[in-house]
């Protein structure tokens, strides 16, 4: 009888976060696209458009793609596609247009505005699942043949202006790039970056609403500046940024995102019957140096590369093995020695499964952005990676974790990992934690989602 009504009583929690989830894609919906959170993050960003179409994809086809379209009006001359797009103006973050002075360069575009870095290449594998599972095929071959070449010059301006030793792994030249944007991993880049001490607090909007502890510190804030400063005294043009930027880092999941990507794009071009036989052997030369430049044995995991100091950074993350079971990019043998590592021992007492970086950590920071908190979006990739390798228990045990965060807690940005002291964190109305809460329902449970 107990179980009966607990089990009741998840039911309707259940249908309550999914009509939350879904007025929170609607009220964040900005006629063609979509803003991560409406009093955060007011405009368009790259990997959140990502996931948000996926989430749209389930109810409201048209939507999903327009979400995608709206990210290739930002797309610039060289191919680079900007992580932020200003379509409309709001005073509510920083830094906005006029700091970024992007427009002002030959290869952007004037209309719409936008930043001048990018963010994980999503786009690929998420446009193969938007095609399974779309009605209309015909439609989306007719989408996918407008959107597969300029996917092909994003790629190839990654590849061409960001792998200058020719060695299939591109380089992000910002922390924001990597979308996690405070990471251990950037610490020691960062660190080298000289500054005066300046407060930032009167200019930056994000600690208006959310609560200091919770986001970047100033320090950090300063030195995310000073390298966007350097990009626009060099005109946003690579090679010239190259030559004295202090921050060029071969990053582990913006690398197996890009070669996950990869593999759909080769896969989708076959299926529309004119293969790009490019896409897969950037896959297939970036799964390898993955594995021969960035894999550590002894840390059972990818670490980052930091070009400058020619060296590996020894801060192994939790970011970084998720998104490579997701892109299938460890062996069997190297997949089993990410589990042993870092699931085994993992107190699932006292943790959700899975905190940014490790809660054994000197780093780890319960509540601070990517320094340890839960984000849903890393758990929808290693639930999926570990279910690849056959690891059923553990995929499991990470979309109930994900489930009960998001059931429990609401929808948010990310969530304190340690279970006596959990909350939701950073922005409520989060689009992506909504957008991938129906999608793992849809994946895992066959929900229907009707709006
Ligand atoms: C900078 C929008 C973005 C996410 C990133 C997340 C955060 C921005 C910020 O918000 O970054 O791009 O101002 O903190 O770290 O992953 O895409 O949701």
């Amino acid at each position: 009888m107990k179980v009966n009504l607990t089990k009741r009583k998840r039911v309707a929690r259940k249908s309550k976060r999914i009509s939350e989830a879904i007025d929170v894609l609607d009220s964040n919906w900005k006629d063609g696209y979509t803003v991560p959170s409406p009093y955060l993050y007011p405009f368009q960003w790259l990997w959140d458009s990502g996931f948000i179409a996926l989430g749209l994809s389930h109810y409201d086809e048209e939507r999903a793609w327009s979400e995608i379209e709206y990210l290739f009006k930002g797309q610039w001359e060289n191919g680079l596609i900007p992580h932020i797009i200003f379509h409309k103006e709001s005073d509510l973050y920083f830094p906005g247009p006029d700091i970024w002075q992007a427009h002002h360069q030959s290869h952007a575009l004037d209309i719409p505005k936008s930043s001048g870095i990018v963010q994980p290449p999503v786009i690929g594998f998420i446009l193969e699942e938007m095609y399974k599972s779309a009605t209309d095929k015909k439609a989306a071959r007719e989408k996918l043949l407008e959107w597969i070449p300029k996917l092909y010059r994003f790629h190839s301006y990654l590849y061409k202006e960001r792998d200058p030793n020719n060695e299939g792994l591109v380089y992000i030249r910002h922390n924001w790039e990597s979308g996690l944007d405070n990471s251990p991993m950037w610490d020691e880049a960062l660190n080298a970056i000289k500054i005066e001490d300046k407060d930032l607090s009167s200019i930056r909007k994000d600690l208006a609403n959310i609560d200091a502890s919770n986001r970047p510190t100033n320090s950090e804030y300063q030195r995310y500046l000073w390298l966007v400063d350097h990009f626009k005294k060099n005109n946003y043009i690579e090679y010239e940024i190259q030559k004295e930027c202090p921050f060029l880092i071969q990053d582990p999941v913006t690398n197996a995102l890009l070669i996950k990507s990869n593999y759909a794009l080769f896969r989708l071009s076959v299926e529309l019957g004119d293969p790009i036989d490019e896409f897969e052997f950037w896959a297939e030369s970036g799964k390898k140096a993955m594995n021969s430049k960035l894999w550590s044995s002894e840390y059972s995991n990818y670490l980052g590369y930091n070009l400058i100091s020619d060296t590996l950074i020894e801060e192994s993350v939790n970011t970084s093995f998720m998104a490579a079971l997701y892109a299938q990019i460890p062996s069997k043998s190297q997949a089993q020695e990410i589990v042993h590592a870092h699931l085994i021992p993992f107190d699932l007492e006292n943790f959700y499964l899975m905190p940014s970086t490790p809660y054994y950590s000197e780093k780890f920071d319960p509540k601070r952005y990517w320094r340890g908190p839960v984000w849903v979006n890393m758990n929808w990739m290693f639930m999926q990676g570990l279910q690849s390798y056959e690891y059923e228990f553990w995929a499991d045990q990470v979309r109930q974790d994900t489930f009960e965060l998001i059931e429990q807690f609401g929808i948010y940005e990310y969530y304190h990992p340690k279970k006596s002291e959990t909350e939701g964190c950073g922005s409520s109305h989060f689009s992506w934690t909504a957008a991938l809460f129906l999608d793992l329902l849809h994946r895992t449970e066959r929900v229907n989602i009707h709006s």
